[in-house]
């Protein structure tokens, strides 16, 4: 159905590193009239919010980068191993500069809803600033880890200091000098912000909920010789990267855990404790995602590492993760981080043992019938992760239909980019995709590259309509819940599963199939060749 003519072809939600990349290849590939709200007053996305003391990224700083501008991979020098989050934002709007992208973004503007008018064929976009304007093509570059978390703590109201979520920090910073502070939360973010905190505040408390497996980032200068050796190889490794399991240069060691010898396995595991960053996760060997005896083992290693920096023997068993299996929560990686437990103006508060939040109170928080006095209370209590940022656009499909009454008992969509019910809406690293399970920047540019082929496939056979049928969504749907079944991953109270959100479906949202984003990249493509099995064309 060729339908009235849209104000754009295409709208797209988000000026992080989706948008960015989406609208490039959109505008300056296809040639597509496209335009961008972003809710920040620039481009960055996650890295225009999450502005805490310590935010950096995990992924190492030559591969979290665009691979589509060969020439800025050899001209942008990144200072350290891991990108700090300024430089990352700098490098953003350096990209957005340099391919005059912010023409087609309109900045602090919230889109507000959306609705398909099936009679029109076409998207109409709502915006805060009163904005009405339709589009043949939706697609959603939000991010996953953007619909921000603030638990609702009785007698938040009531506190008389001042408190921050650290994906909504201020931009000119918190001076911590001089104050008694509180972070609530022992996730990847507090575990990059905690030692950095510690150092400036008078005093610090942790209040944890469930202790974290930590290993060593080793950031640092990167070698001048590795750096240029790099460079005279990106392409190889640009094909890696794409080709791989994690969207990083990580790979399994091709063995049992359980059937090397114990001094080998302990030879294996220093190496990659000492290389840090993701090593341990997702280049340990391959049963340690399956096998419970396997995975004790990586878990036995870390808790002797645990107990060997933090001196006290009772901080540091109340540090030592229980009740869950080693890799099931997102890996978080540290500099200085249990060895800031060590330091005089550092207090742990566990819930286990010291008893759980129960309020917040006027002057700070009460835990275990304890109140502890705080000028600033960090939240590093995360996200309602993945399904979140959808549901929050008050996205309506055929029939007036709401997505978050179609996803009321979890996501439903095929392959991850598509939702039954919603014609010509793409959904960038979606729940059941790869997603957060690899290097961002990998999965978005899969993603990017794959909408890119199916809008000019079908412009070339004059197409208008792209929809997943139910079927092929069912089969996702099941296809992505059984594989990992076959893994540990389902048994942990994990924001992968929606557990840290009170209400929300127990469902893993990500997907992570047999042979990793590589896989599924070959996977979407066969789909493509073969005239986009499992979705309706019209
Ligand atoms: O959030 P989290 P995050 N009462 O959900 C606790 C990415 N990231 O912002 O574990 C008390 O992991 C909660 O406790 P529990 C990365 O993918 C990337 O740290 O649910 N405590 C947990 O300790 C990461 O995984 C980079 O029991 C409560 C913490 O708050 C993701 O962002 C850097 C609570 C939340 O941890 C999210 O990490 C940093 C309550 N009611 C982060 N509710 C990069 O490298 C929650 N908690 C790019």
């Amino acid at each position: 159905m060729a339908g009235a003519a849209p104000d754009f072809d295409a709208v797209v939600i988000g000026a992080g590193f989706s948008g960015i990349a989406m609208l490039k290849s959109l505008r300056d590939k296809l040639g597509l009239k496209v335009k961008v709200y972003e809710a920040g007053d620039t481009v960055g996305g996650t890295w225009y919010w999450n502005r805490y003391p310590g935010a950096r990224c995990d992924s190492d700083s030559y591969i979290y980068c665009f691979t589509w501008d060969r020439q800025l991979l050899q001209d942008w020098e990144w200072t350290e191993r891991y990108p700090e989050q300024p430089e990352i934002l700098s490098y953003l709007e350096h990209v957005a500069r340099r391919h005059d992208l912010k023409r087609d973004m309109q900045f602090n503007t919230r889109v507000t809803g959306a609705e398909f008018d099936e009679g029109a064929n076409l998207w109409r976009v709502h915006t805060d600033k009163g904005d009405s304007v339709t589009a043949r093509f939706l697609i959603t570059a939000v991010g996953t880890l953007s619909a921000t978390n603030i638990p609702p703590f009785k007698g938040l109201e009531q506190f008389k200091g001042k408190w921050y979520h650290t994906s909504q920090f201020p931009k000119t910073g918190v001076d911590f000098t001089a104050k008694r502070v509180a972070v609530v939360g022992t996730g990847a973010t507090a575990v990059q912000a905690i030692p950095e905190i510690a150092q400036q505040a008078k005093h610090l408390t942790v209040f944890q909920r469930t202790a974290n497996y930590c290993v060593p980032a080793r950031n640092g200068k990167v070698d001048p010789d590795l750096v240029k050796a790099r460079k005279a190889d990106y392409d190889n490794i640009v094909k890696r990267i794409r080709e791989s399991f994690f969207g990083q240069e990580h790979y399994f060691i091709p063995k049992s855990a359980l059937e090397v010898p114990d001094e080998e396995r302990e030879r294996e595991f220093d190496r990659m404790w000492d290389a840090g960053g993701f090593a341990f996760w997702l280049a340990n060997y391959q049963d340690m995602f399956f096998d419970q005896r396997a995975n004790e083992l990586c878990a036995d290693y870390i808790r002797r590492k645990i107990r060997r920096t933090v001196k006290d023997p009772a901080v540091a068993e109340k540090l030592i993760p229980k009740g869950y299996y080693y890799g099931t929560k997102r890996q978080p990686l540290d500099t200085n981080y249990y060895e800031t437990f060590n330091k005089d103006n550092v207090l742990l508060v566990d819930a286990a043992t010291d008893g759980p939040i129960e309020e917040i109170t006027g002057k700070g928080i009460r835990a275990g019938g304890k109140e502890y006095e705080f000028d600033i209370i960090v939240f590093a209590t995360g996200f309602d992760a993945m399904t979140g940022p959808l549901k929050a656009l008050n996205l309506r499909g055929r029939g007036g239909r709401k997505l978050e009454e179609q996803w009321a008992d979890g996501p439903h969509t095929y392959l991850g980019i598509a939702v039954a019910g919603f014609p010509n809406l793409f959904t960038i690293t979606g729940p059941q995709s790869p997603s957060v399970l690899t290097n961002m920047p990998v999965a978005i540019e899969q993603h990017v590259e794959w909408i890119t082929e199916c809008i000019d496939a079908m412009r070339k056979s004059g197409k208008t309509s792209i929809e997943a049928t139910p079927d092929a969504q069912d089969q996702w749907v099941a296809h992505v819940n059984e594989v990992v079944s076959q893994t540990l991953m389902p048994s942990a109270n994990s924001w992968y599963m929606g557990a840290n959100i009170p209400g929300k479906p127990r469902t893993f949202l990500p997907y992570l199939g047999p042979e990793g984003v590589g896989g599924y990249r070959k996977k979407c493509d066969e789909i493509a060749a073969k005239g986009y099995e499992g979705f309706a064309l019209a």
